[in-house]
């Protein structure tokens, strides 16, 4: 922190009372249509500005923003940007609680404020006529505005723009622009979002020349009309002027509508027409996209069509600068969005820059543009004091919903304004819907914080249970009678947090099998893991704050360095547009459209065919170009294996036929395995006889200790600690939420002692064919065990192992795990399977798990969950091998197992708790070859693992085969 040291005593207290005042502020000029394409100048004031820190709102007064104040004692930061992740103070995270007393609208007197100024002079061609404003795109919670020492007011609404008129104070040469920012207002209270609070003049602050006739405010409406084909445009404007579209010949006044024959915007056919609007002496360009939203028969559709949603919520995040996005993040987003199939965004929990709109505008996505707007906090009081529901915040509410729909009201992508979220119900939700459909009746509204949906056009929940979507999708959930006739969407379900989230599939085909069930919004989109160089990634906790809510900041889809997690190719796999199905013998294989639009000329197909996992023919399939929701039985060619042995399969793949804006032809959309012959039985394993000499027993290429029946060596390979192993690094997901009713298993797991399961040997026993040791598996303290039989038996060359459980006692919880784990020698660090890959799969995750061959090294098998759990295992491998120094070790499972490997143990990935405690040993890697895994769920905030996906204690027999 850094004190002024010009502090005089000819200052005096200033009078901040704006701060805590209900008020949203004075002196901004109305809102209005946020456009990036004018001829009009502007200038951009983002860059390096004078900045100092004070304790609280009152420190200094008015003087430092006369023109000519000494500013020599002060730092430096950039703007766009929060001063927290700039050197001065440090970031909070906490998810509903506030950070601060509640006693509305009060805030504390240690109150971070940031006094930043810059000075700037007009370019030479700056026009000599007309006005200027002053815009501020985003600045958390309240600021302050001062021009060459002139006040221009105050605001707050942290994700909306103000603009002040600043025309007669500009000079052409040495213009200072000082901002005072507070980091706490009354305004803080309603913008309690599960997020950091975050500081700063955080988006674009930007002077435009307003011409004497200016373009002012417009409002583009383009409907489409499904029926006759055709687009009306008609566009409202303040100052009148003319609007032309070039392509379809419209040169019509404002106001005036036009109907022409057009093709329709949609998220999958984002059709956009370039336009002019000219009003006096502006020329501002328009990107028109013609379609019509609206609920009909119950559901939401766009052009006549219901509508699914496979939705992200989308936070404004990067690891360095927190809420300051530059271009290229928010184009990288909307990519990776595209090419995972996602097809809308909610806004979560505040509009965006406005450029992101822009971008699905271009692209193609629906968005629920969400108001800056949550009092979550107040849940703790009952919801008393609530905002939402007193009248004298209403004017709050009602300049944010004003400045969210003014702004943002001219994209096509935006087909849903949402109030907020988590804010109760209250006069003020009401006030503003009300204000929303006056304005804007060709939109639709959303509130998931009402249950009876007084002011919304869609019932909306957050994290309901399968079974809970599959009631509502049969309308059997009761409600309202205004809320029985509505359509249904998740606003928010499968939590992503650390591994997960598990059963996207289940709910998917939920949203498929119900039309009044319109889809989901992923939480969320991206970890909010902050760079740090002792954590690698800080979560809550790690700034000291005395209040936080730990890594529940870090449950997105990307790490935050925008690597996709296994989540997100889970999520590809699952909402994929088009399903390839089928059964692999019968010759053919299905392929259904799942567009709502689209048809499927875009797309190109391939077949390949796999034996024993690798293909061993290919070629391209032709497929009709299928409408939406069209279906075909294709054939495929004869099977080229002319029956030789072995496992087979047939691959299909729809691939972009030709380049598009968010991914190169060839980048795959959709994939489909069609199994045609099963694998051949295992050959025995038997026949030599375990000898005993010199402590050690040997069977066939293995040597094991006598006293102990350890594996010891296998061929010249050192085999360290195999074992029967149930416990695994709880997951997020395992560890669960208080506020769910599912038992909360990471912390019953660690309270029934399976992390510390004692081993006891029970007999070593060399027979005429095999080698049996007798164990009991069980944790001190407790009266359950797992009797556990090791048999193993070698042909002389291979080692057979039979792992037998039975479980004894009352077991009331599921096992996170049942396998062996071993060590290895550290050189052992490539592996090659056939199985399930390429990536991580756990039960509930494993769709995007496709069967082939695959080769990785270790260190790339795991995944870097930002707090570190469970991570990494191989679904369905049939076999797996781990090359080192002394060559390969083969291993083969009957029936196929989960394959996991890495340089720590499952405890020491348990005591980790940033990726940065994770210390490779430089002597084992740790195999897990598991049987069975428990599912994931998403119970960090929803429900828990599906029935089917529990791995229940029952026994068990399974068995592998090593070759070294
Ligand atoms: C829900 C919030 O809407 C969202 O912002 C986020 O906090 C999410 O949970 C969890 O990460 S509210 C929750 C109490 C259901």
């Amino acid at each position: 922190m850094s004190f002024p040291s010009n502090l005089s005593s000819a200052e005096e207290v200033p009078d901040v009372s704006y701060v805590e005042d209900v008020s949203p502020g004075t002196g901004a000029l109305p809102p209005r249509a946020w456009y990036a394409q004018s001829d009009a100048a502007r200038l951009s004031l983002n860059g390096r500005w004078r900045f100092r820190l004070s304790a609280t709102a009152d420190a200094h007064d008015a003087s430092f923003a006369a023109p000519g104040h000494d500013t020599s004692g002060w730092d430096e930061v950039t703007v766009p940007g929060h001063w927290v992740l700039q050197g001065h103070g440090t970031p909070i995270y906490t998810n509903h609680l506030y950070p601060f007393p509640v006693d509305p609208p009060h805030v504390p007197t240690e109150n971070p404020t940031g006094d930043h100024l810059r000075a700037f002079d007009l370019p030479a061609d700056w026009p000599a006529d007309g006005d200027a404003v002053l815009r501020f795109d985003g600045v958390e919670s309240c600021a302050k505005v001062w021009l060459n020492g002139e006040p221009l007011g105050e605001f707050k609404g942290s994700r909306l723009p103000h603009e002040f008129a600043v025309g007669p104070l500009l000079k052409a040469r040495g213009n200072v622009l000082a901002v005072r920012v507070h980091q706490w207002s009354s305004g803080s209270y309603l913008e309690d979002q599960d997020q950091w609070w975050l500081p700063g003049i955080f988006r674009d602050v930007t002077l435009l020349h307003r011409p004497a006739e200016c373009a002012a405010d417009f409002f583009v409406h383009a409907s489409y009309d499904h029926v006759t084909g055709s687009g009306t445009l008609r566009v409202d404007a303040e100052v009148p002027g003319r609007v032309t579209v070039p392509e379809l010949g419209i040169d019509t006044a404002t106001g005036a509508p036009v109907t022409v024959p057009v093709e329709p915007w949609t998220a999958e056919t984002p059709r956009l027409y370039a336009g002019v609007l000219a009003s006096g002496s502006e020329r501002v360009e328009l990107r028109i996209g013609f379609r019509t939203v609206a609920l009909r028969d119950g559901l939401i559709t766009v052009n006549g069509t219901p509508v699914l949603f496979r939705g992200v919520n989308r936070h404004e995040f990067h690891p360095e600068t927190g809420r300051a996005l530059d271009a290229a993040t928010m184009r990288q987003d909307l990519e990776l969005m595209k090419r995972h199939n996602i097809n809308a965004v909610r806004t979560s929990h505040y509009p965006p820059h406005p450029a992101f709109l822009d971008l699905c505008d271009e692209l193609g996505l629906w968005v629920i543009d969400e108001c800056d707007l949550e009092t979550h906090g107040f849940v703790e009081q009952g919801w008393r004091d609530n905002p939402v529901d007193d009248d004298r915040w209403t004017p709050a509410l009602l300049d944010r919903a004003a400045r969210m729909v003014e702004r943002d009201k001219n994209h096509p992508s935006v087909i849903i304004w949402s109030l907020g979220n988590e804010a109760g119900t209250g006069r003020g939700l009401n006030t503003m819907a009300e204000w929303i459909r006056g304005r804007d009746p060709e939109r639709l509204i959303h509130y998931e914080g009402d249950p009876d949906c007084r002011d919304t056009d869609m019932y909306s929940r957050m994290y309901a249970s399968h079974a809970e979507v599959e009631e509502i999708g049969r309308g059997l959930d009761g409600g309202t009678t205004r809320r029985r006739a509505l359509p249904f969407i998740l606003c928010e379900y499968a939590h992503a947090m650390g591994n997960g989230p598990g059963g996207l599939a289940d709910y998917q085909r939920l949203f498929e099998a119900h039309a009044r069930n319109q889809g989901g919004f992923v939480w969320e989109w991206i970890d909010h893991g902050i760079r740090d160089e002792r954590y690698g990634y800080a979560y809550g906790g790690d700034f000291g704050e005395e209040l936080h809510d730990g890594n529940f900041v870090c449950d997105g889809l990307l790490f935050p360095d925008r690597t996709p997690s296994p989540g997100l190719a889970e999520y590809k796999k699952v909402i994929e547009p088009v399903r390839i199905e089928g059964d692999g013998a019968g010759g053919t294989v299905r392929i259904v459209n799942g567009y709502d639009f689209a048809d499927l000329s875009h797309l190109a197909f391939t077949w390949s065919y796999q034996l024993d996992g690798e293909t061993v023919a290919h070629g391209p399939l032709t497929v009709p170009p299928l409408a939406a929701g069209e279906s075909a039985e294709v054939k495929l060619p004869a099977p080229p294996d002319a029956g030789r042995p072995g496992e087979s399969q047939w691959t299909v793949r729809a691939v972009l036929a030709a380049d598009t804006a968010w991914a190169r032809e060839g980048h795959p959309v959709a994939w489909g395995q069609l199994p045609v012959a099963p694998g051949a039985v295992a050959p025995a394993v038997a026949g030599d006889r375990p000898v005993r000499g010199d402590g050690r027993i040997t069977l066939g290429p293995a040597s094991f200790d006598a006293r102990t029946g350890e594996l010891r060596t296998l061929g010249p390979v050192e085999v360290t600690g195999l074992r029967l192993d149930v416990w695994r690094a709880p997951t997020d997901n395992d560890n669960g939420a208080p506020w769910q009713p599912d038992p909360r298993l990471g912390p019953l797991w660690r309270e029934l002692g399976l992390h510390r399961m004692r081993h006891r040997l029970d007999a070593v026993e060399a027979g005429d064919d095999a080698l049996t040791v007798r164990t009991r598996v069980a944790p001190a303290g407790r009266d359950v065990g797992l009797r556990t039989v090791y048999r193993w038996t070698s042909d002389g060359e291979r080692l057979r192992l039979t792992v037998s459980v039975t479980p004894e006692g009352r077991w009331a919880v599921p096992l996170p795990r049942l396998g062996i784990r071993f060590g290895l020698p550290a050189s052992y660090g490539s592996v090659r399977w056939f199985g399930g890959g390429p990536g991580e799969a756990y039960p509930d995750t494993r769709a995007a798990s496709m069967l082939g061959r695959w080769t990785a090294e270790v260190d790339r098998l795991q995944t870097p969950y930002v707090r570190p759990q469970e991570n990494g295992a191989r679904a369905d491998v049939r076999w797996a091998e781990l090359s080192g120094a002394e060559g390969a070790l083969r291993m083969e499972g009957d029936p196929a197992f989960w394959f996991t490997a890495r340089r720590w143990t499952s405890e020491q990935l348990d005591a980790a708790g940033h990726l940065t405690d994770l210390v490779p040993s430089s002597e084992t890697v740790w195999v897990s070859l598991d049987h069975a895994q428990q599912g994931i769920g998403s119970q960090s905030c929803g429900p828990g693992v599906l029935p089917g996906y529990q791995l229940m204690v029952a026994p068990a027999e399974f068995s592998f085969t090593f070759t070294a």
